[in-house]
């Protein structure tokens, strides 16, 4: 990250988000050859805008080249030795698209933690300022990086993604058809109940009986994607997709200091729904606010205490860093120490000013006050200071 980029994003850092107006665009940029990460930075990370990226961004990927035939076809026999889930597709293809099994769609599959080795692929420089993956790769127990293969047809449902994080999706093959609504969108997507779409192209969403917000609702920016492209998923943005090929895709799901906040607020509301849920045990229970804290992490998968601590560990590797102390002896610090080389200090002192924010609001807010001081396992008052420290000569 340059200089300039630095001050425009310090100098944004603090004013809240506006509620975002995009209905009036119906088109998305598309990303033909390099552009400098400073430029992604200031027009789709900050801004929360999506974009396209022609397949110039994969054309040296191992698995566009082992995992497709010539005629851009999943390469089955390739794959075959590799993996079992491919079996079924086959044999799905050559019964005409049909399977007792119906149409099976292998997603979520963390080929990166299952094949350490595989080398089929690079992290593009834009996408690689990811805390997410960062932060779960150091507690070794889950990661957000994922292939998805299924038969034309298979889809996914509308949804947003985990914690509000970005996504970006590569096509190895294939294409898929995404349709996509600006945060806040969702809100007239949900039926009298108040529970999302599960399909957004249903005929009953028609119905205002039983969606009664759907007039207010804006048309889906609707892209199509073709092989070798990779899409940008802002921050909060519902989706749903299609393949309409037998697709094969990589995708990571990824956050950073740009949209901390978002998660920040998300992680807000989903523990005030959480209290609603349990509102009437308020006042019979001591450890009420605890178990707040437990079901949010049950259902959520994180509560306010590992937020804390997952801040942290991010703040702590950006700070060495900039102390020129990040110790690189696994692989994985290998991985952040390179990531963080190459997004540059200015990118490192950012981030710690993203912290710093995100850590002053928690300490303004309530329920974090109410925290039981084991389930926090630092001071934050003594995490600013060294970020403070860590941060005077650089900003
Ligand atoms: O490709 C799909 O079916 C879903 C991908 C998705 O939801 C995402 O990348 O966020
Ligand atoms: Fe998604």
């Amino acid at each position: 990250m340059d200089r300039d980029t630095l001050h425009i994003a310090s100098s944004l850092i603090k004013i809240p988000r506006q509620s975002q107006q995009y209905c009036s665009s119906h088109f998305v940029d598309y990303v033909e050859r390099n552009i400098s990460y400073s430029k992604f930075f200031k027009n789709y990370l900050i801004p929360n805008h999506p974009c396209v990226f022609s397949k110039k961004f994969t054309e040296d990927w191992n698995c566009r080249k082992h995992w497709v035939t010539e005629e851009g076809k999943p390469n089955f026999s390739r794959l075959l030795q590799q993996f079992e889930f491919v079996q079924y597709w086959k044999d799905y293809i050559q019964n005409g698209h049909s399977s007792p099994k119906g149409c099976l769609y292998l997603k979520d599959w963390h080929m990166h933690r299952n094949f350490p080795d595989h080398n089929c692929y690079k992290t593009p420089i834009f996408f690689s300022s990811d805390w997410l993956n960062e932060y779960w790769d150091s507690i070794e127990v889950d990661d957000y990086r994922f292939v998805y293969m299924g038969p034309k047809g298979s889809w996914t449902p509308f949804h947003a993604d985990v914690f509000r994080s970005y996504s970006w999706s590569a096509n190895i093959c294939g294409r898929k058809k995404w349709l996509l609504y600006p945060p806040g969108q969702e809100e007239f997507l949900r039926d009298r109940h108040g529970t999302l779409a599960y399909d957004v192209t249903a005929p009953m969403l028609q119905d205002k009986g039983q969606y009664p917000h759907i007039d207010k609702a804006c048309q889906p920016l609707e892209i199509i994607q073709e092989a070798g492209e990779i899409i940008f998923v802002p921050s909060g943005w519902h989706h749903q997709v299609y393949n309409l090929e037998d697709t094969i895709s990589i995708n990571h799901n990824w956050l950073n200091g740009c949209n901390l906040d978002i998660m920040w607020q998300f992680l807000q509301n989903e523990l005030a729904s959480v209290q609603r849920e349990i509102e009437e045990w308020r006042e019979t229970m001591d450890t009420w606010h605890q178990h707040c804290q437990v079901i949010m992490k049950s259902c959520t998968g994180i509560d306010f205490g590992e937020f804390a601590m997952f801040l942290k560990i991010i703040a702590n590797n950006r700070i060495s860093f900039l102390n020129s102390s990040l110790a690189s002896s696994s692989v994985q610090s290998r991985q952040v120490a390179e990531a963080l080389e190459s997004l540059g200090p200015h990118h490192a002192t950012f981030d710690l000013q993203r912290v710093t924010y995100i850590l002053e609001s928690m300490l303004n807010n309530e329920d974090f006050k109410r925290l039981e001081p084991s389930s926090l396992k630092f001071q934050p008052e003594s995490l600013l200071q060294e970020i403070r420290e860590a941060t005077r000569s650089t900003a």
